[in-house]
């Protein structure tokens, strides 16, 4: 409790407080610090250095001798001393920092030297808040000298590490701590890679130390790093990207008038492409092609050029070609090009019109005798930038020119002597054709027999008469104008039957008459016929299926009528409700639900119906557009037409009834029993369509919905046409005019379409294609291939009733001859359609192992235009839609499709496909 002055180990003369009661009890002796202001410092370090007797060097001392005493803080908001409270270790404020021991032998007095051994320790107190703090020593009998005290924090000075700048900075407020500092970026830099994780920072440790750098500045664009600072690029010099270490000097064709420039300008007259990196010379339009030769060949034109003098610097140079068609190239430039207008889809470059990367060009399908005007550019990644573009043009006019080959021939009938052609003219005519030579010869015993024969027609049909029995021809046809012959098509080779196989009395009678010789009418359709001793004829050709048009009734068309609840009077049956017994509901119809049910005829009899329901609160306008169906369901009594028992209309339900089909609609039926049936059950089925078609033709009726899914199939397998109401809803049309496009050719496309799902057993046709595409493959030529098994006669039918020229395809009559030929003749249906252009028959097994899903899944894969990947999908076995439609994108890439863009249009497709499955999953629920 004194404090005196003492010498301490180094001679020097020290103050200290001390105390020294080791022989009284109870002792409790405080020494308070001034106030101790804290900083910005967390964490405070106190050294003491003290001097402290061991109690047993002292003679006679009690048990209460100490060797140790207590340090205490006290947080404190300011240098106030009446905020200390009185010492006491009861006192909450006062807190313990540690029981203080000596370390050195204190038992060592050299009293008579007064030399003090002198004891260091030091204690830190963390986690500060306060501004600031005291300190407090406790004594309980100890005898002990307190020479210093030392408080004093730790810090990490400031220091800058390349060009980032870290400030000094106190160490945490613990011994553990860590204390993150963000560096600042230098003037004209700024931090390294993109944010987060922002720029460069460092931590300082309760040492004191900087540890673990992260991150760090760099000059920014036009600046550059020059001894740790960044300094702007001079004029004439650039830096576009941050981490570029220096200056460039500017590329060719460009130049930077400023410092600090990130990029240097194009010099007039050049560009950067939008893909052109910024440090990249700029460049230019290439100049014109030169040295440009045209070369005329009747309605083509070869085009050829050199290169540009100039390329403007690049290596991406390209051509295209613009054509227009001139009616004036005499006059002024002016007067040419007023008479210039595009030449519109019809013409063909080869290889490209544009990007074309050859300095030459064949275009093709051009007009004969017409003035074309081409001009051929040359472009690069620039051309677009720069306004005007250097083009080379060329006039040229075309020749005279021969009608281009006849592509398609097909065989529309045959007898034992006479075979009738027709063929679709040829795509350029290049005139007006004169006529069609057709040459012909017969094949004996598979060599030819040299005696060529020549017949001409004028229409793009023939009957070729006086031909052998059973025996086989090659036919070529050519087309001729003003300007010559054109080239002869390929040969085709048909046959005539033998004897026996001619069993159709009406076909016989139409030969009879149209094959055969007769020197009748020599009107516009006399031919000449040269026989094999080169003599020629006369012979009448007419109309080829006059015996067709016996006309039978004419439908009436219910809208013609001022009021329609008249027409449904007029036609069809009112029946009593009460005769009729409603089962169970079938399925969903447009108006209302679909049910099944009796009906009494008469006592006795009683029938199976189906019952249409007009659903309750129907406008005035559904109840006669539903009862129009009736009446005009009503006007047909054929056993191939759904038939109509009669409707209730008096009643508050309105109900047609119909005769009832058990089996439902022709898709679905189809899809259940796939692969059940005979060909010759199948082409029964589309006998009965056809029939049901031919007959709705010659009433005048134009069904414009037929589908397999209009079809209804009976218990014995009749199928009959049904779904009468959609020619009321686009008759209803303002455009009604539309409708006119609608003939019974119309009708003998989707034939074509219902053949094909029946023989692909409710194959949706085209699959998954939208309808656009499927548009656009039709407009290209593409027609559904043969479904699997079958007979090639059968897709051929098809393929006539998809003729592109409506005239060109065949009636119903003519359709229901050519079946009920196959029907009688069942040999001719063992030819199986050859699929392999599409897809690849030898894959093809027996039915109902999935192979026949190999042709789909195949067909599909060409469709989609992924048909490069039919070995991996039949390999992995994916071999029917059904399959494919349960794929992931795992699975497309495990079977080795490995780009992405195709593993995406798969499984795009893939997916549409599912909705699809899906879809008619959902429709089968009701059946
Ligand atoms: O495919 P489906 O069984 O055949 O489901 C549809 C449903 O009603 C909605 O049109 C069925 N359906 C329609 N008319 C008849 C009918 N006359 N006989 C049997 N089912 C019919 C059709």
């Amino acid at each position: 409790k004194s404090s005196t002055s003492e010498i301490d180990d180094h001679n020097r003369p020290i103050r200290t407080f001390q105390v020294c009661n080791v022989l009284a009890p109870a002792q409790n002796n405080w020494l308070l610090s001034g106030y101790i202001e804290r900083g910005s410092a967390r964490r405070l370090l106190v050294e003491l250095k003290f001097t402290l007797r061991d109690c047993a060097s002292i003679p006679g001392t009690p048990g209460t001798c100490k060797e140790t005493f207590n340090l205490y803080y006290v947080d404190a908001d300011g240098p106030d001393d009446d905020a200390v409270p009185l010492p006491s270790p009861n006192e909450p404020r006062f807190r313990k920092i540690d029981t203080v021991a000596a370390d050195e032998s204190f038992t060592q007095v050299d009293v008579g030297d007064r030399v003090l051994k002198l004891n260091t320790e030091v204690r830190d107190v963390g986690s500060l808040s306060h501004p600031g703090l005291y300190l407090a020593f406790q004594d309980v009998g100890a005898c002990v000298a307190l020479v210093a005290v030392r408080v004093f924090y730790k810090r990490c000075p400031a220091e800058a590490r390349g060009l980032a700048r870290f400030p000094e900075t106190p160490s945490g407020p613990d011994a553990s701590a860590l204390v993150g500092v963000p560096g600042k970026c230098a003037p004209h830099s700024q931090p390294e890679g993109p944010e987060p994780p922002g720029g460069p920072r460092m931590y300082c440790s309760a040492d004191g130390e900087w540890l673990v750098p992260i991150g760090k500045c760099v000059c920014a664009a036009g600046y550059e790093d020059i001894g740790g600072e960044c300094r702007a690029c001079r004029p004439g010099f650039f830096k576009v990207f941050n981490d570029e270490a220096t200056c460039k000097r500017c590329t060719a064709h460009s130049h930077a008038p400023h410092s600090a420039s990130a990029r240097c300008i194009c010099e007039r007259g050049h560009y950067r492409a939008s893909n052109d990196p910024p440090d990249v010379p700029c460049t230019r339009p290439p100049s014109a092609p030169r040295n440009l030769l045209s070369l005329v060949n009747g309605t083509s034109v070869w085009l050829e050029w050199a290169p540009p003098k100039d390329k403007g610097g690049r290596v991406d140079l390209s051509y295209s070609i613009s054509c227009l068609r001139c009616d004036d190239m005499s006059g002024t430039l002016l007067d040419v090009q007023r008479s210039c207008r595009p030449c519109g889809a019809g013409v063909r470059y080869w290889p490209t019109a544009n990007g074309l990367r050859e300095a030459a060009v064949l275009i093709s399908r051009l007009t004969a005798h017409t003035n074309y005007s081409f001009k051929v550019q040359a472009v690069n990644g620039v051309s677009s930038k720069a306004g005007l573009q250097a083009v080379t043009p060329v006039n040229i006019t075309t020749n005279q020119a021969a009608p281009s080959k006849i592509l398609k021939i097909k065989r529309e009938l045959n007898t034992k002597d006479c075979i009738v052609l027709a063929w679709l003219p040829p795509l350029q005519p290049n005139g007006e054709i004169l006529e069609y030579e057709v040459k012909y010869m017969e094949k004996v015993c598979d060599k030819l027999s040299g005696n060529e024969s020549v017949i001409l027609s004028r229409a793009a049909r023939v009957a070729v008469p006086g031909l052998q029995p059973g025996s086989a021809y090659l036919f070529q046809v050519r087309a001729r104008t003003t300007a010559g012959s054109g080239p002869y098509s390929h040969q085709v080779e048909f046959s005539t039957l033998s004897g026996k196989q001619l069993s159709i009395d009406n076909v016989r009678s139409f030969f009879h008459r149209h094959c055969g010789y007769s020197k009748a009418k020599q009107d516009e359709e006399k031919l000449q016929f040269q026989n094999g001793q080169g003599e020629y004829r006369w012979f009448y050709v007419g109309s080829l299926f006059p015996f067709l048009h016996q006309k039978r009734q004419t439908y009436v068309d219910p809208h013609t009528y001022e009021d329609p609840a008249q027409a449904v009077k007029d036609f069809a049956k009112e029946i009593n409700p009460s005769s009729i017994k409603i089962e169970k509901v079938i399925g969903a119809g447009e108006f209302g639900e679909v049910c099944s049910g009796h009906l009494k005829l008469s006592r006795r009899r009683e029938i199976n119906v189906a019952i249409k329901t007009l659903k309750g609160g129907s406008t005035e306008r559904q109840r006669s557009d539903f009862l129009s169906e009736a009446s005009i369901m009503a006007q047909f009594d054929n056993p191939n037409i759904i038939h109509l028992e009669g409707v209730v209309t008096k009643s508050k339900l309105v109900m047609i009834v119909t005769e009832y089909m058990e089996n439902g609609s022709l898709d679905s039926f189809l899809r259940k029993r796939d692969g059940q049936f005979t060909v010759i059950q199948l082409v029964g089925m589309l006998r009965g369509i056809a029939a049901g078609m031919t007959y709705l033709s010659e009433m005048g009726f134009v069904h414009r919905d037929l589908a397999a899914r209009n079809i209804l199939v009976s218990s014995g397998l009749v199928c009959k046409v049904s779904d009468f109401g959609l020619s009321r809803v686009l008759d209803r049309r303002p455009e009604a005019a539309y409708t006119t496009l609608f003939t019974s050719a119309g009708d003998v496309w989707s034939y074509g379409i219902v053949m094909w799902e029946v023989m692909s057993y409710g194959e949706r046709p085209y699959w998954d294609m939208n309808n656009q595409d499927v548009i656009k493959s039709i407009e290209e030529g593409y027609r559904l291939p043969a479904p699997m098994d079958c007979p090639a006669a059968l897709h051929q039918l098809m393929l006539d009733c998809w003729q592109a020229e409506r005239a060109a395809r065949p009636t119903f009559t003519h359709i229901l001859t050519t079946l009920d030929r196959l029907i009688r003749n069942p040999n001719s249906l063992k030819i199986i359609a050859n699929a392999t252009s599409r897809c690849d028959v030898a894959k093809v097994g027996p039915r109902g192992t999935g192979s026949r899903g190999s042709c789909t899944t195949v067909l599909w894969l060409d469709v989609i235009k992924m048909g490069r990947y039919k070995d991996n999908f039949d390999t992995a076995g994916y071999r029917s839609l059904d399959a494919v439609a349960h794929m992931t994108p795992e699975d497309i890439r495990r079977i080795g499709v490995n780009l992405v863009g195709h593993q995406k249009k798969i499984m795009n497709s893939v997916q549409t496909m599912r909705a699809q499955l899906a879809h008619v999953g959902a429709a089968g629920v009701k059946v």
